[in-house]
């Protein structure tokens, strides 16, 4: 059981959630990014942005507590689409927003209407990320999710990955952003290509989350990428990863094995007394 674990407080106008291993797991939707999803490509290429609030509707119910937003269409405008993505999510929900984009430009476009303290989402250890990204979470007093990777690319040890994370904190910390305000994502590939991959993932999460005691955040469904039933996979590896030290995954919570499975361990890890959430999600949970 991990001992040192800072607290991350990030906000809407109206709404702040904070993210700390002392307390249950917070959940950043992930559905609002269109890799992948050629309805919502679609829909956004026509400036439409229905599925944009029903996806967020969606997400609230199912138990997210932050939402992610994602602009990446190829060939849009991203700068004005990550906008009307925020402004329409916030007619539907005051959850908290996680900026996602490797663009400054995408970022302090998202930024520059936010109202709240935001997550960034995310900076990483090149030297042209820190040098970009870094002054924008200063400049808008945002919390910022650091990859731990650098200018030789994702580190094969988990010793690495911490060396990569140790960089992003130093470099955010002189430029007086507080430790607090810096999550570190160990960065998950695929078993189906390395089966020592979430081993490592999980290993390096352990040595991030003790030694600096920052928050952990990740993509934890890239670990199952290429292989038959996922969300068995999904599951199994969001408690594993939950019991090292991650305290913010990024994930979709409409996928019930992985939603029931961080809501088990949550009780299990000690942050559900008398069991209350775990009864009432069992209560109101439609019955086959
Ligand atoms: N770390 C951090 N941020 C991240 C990631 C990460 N942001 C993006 C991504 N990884 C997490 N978000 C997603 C969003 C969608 C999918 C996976 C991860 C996804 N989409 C389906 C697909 O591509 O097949 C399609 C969507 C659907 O219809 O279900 O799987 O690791 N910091």
């Amino acid at each position: 059981v991990l001992k040192n674990n800072l607290e991350t407080t990030v906000s809407s106008a109206t709404r702040a959630v904070t993210i700390s291993r002392n307390g249950p797991v917070v959940i950043v939707g992930e559905r609002i990014n269109p890799t992948g999803r050629k309805v919502l490509i679609s829909a956004l290429k026509e400036g439409n942005m229905d599925v944009v609030r029903s996806d967020a509707v969606a997400q609230v119910e199912a138990g997210a507590s932050i939402l992610d937003v994602n602009a990446g269409v190829p060939g849009a405008d991203e700068p004005a689409l990550m906008r009307q993505i925020i402004r329409a999510v916030r007619e539907v929900t005051d959850l908290p927003l996680c900026i996602d984009s490797p663009n400054p430009q995408t970022l302090e476009a998202g930024l520059s209407i936010y109202e709240g303290k935001a997550l960034i989402n995310s900076v990483n250890g090149e030297e042209k990320s820190l040098t970009s990204i870094l002054p924008l979470v200063k400049r808008y007093n945002a919390a910022v999710i650091g990859l731990a990777m650098d200018d030789d690319g994702i580190p094969q040890t988990a010793q690495k990955r911490l060396d990569a994370a140790r960089k992003i904190i130093g470099r955010a910390e002189s430029m007086g952003i507080p430790r607090h305000d810096v999550l570190i994502d160990p960065l998950v590939l695929t078993v189906g290509a390395d089966c020592q991959a979430a081993r490592m993932t999980l290993e390096a999460t352990q040595l991030i989350a003790e030694e600096f005691g920052v928050n952990i955040a990740m993509g934890a469904s890239n670990v199952s990428h290429g292989l038959p039933d996922r969300p068995t996979i999904n599951a199994a590896f969001m408690a594993l990863a939950i019991a090292c030290g991650l305290s913010c995954p990024i994930t979709n919570p409409l996928s019930i094995p992985v939603h029931e499975a961080i809501l088990a361990a949550n009780l299990l890890m000690g942050h559900d007394e008398w069991a209350v959430n775990w009864i009432s999600y069992y209560r109101s949970k439609p019955k086959e």
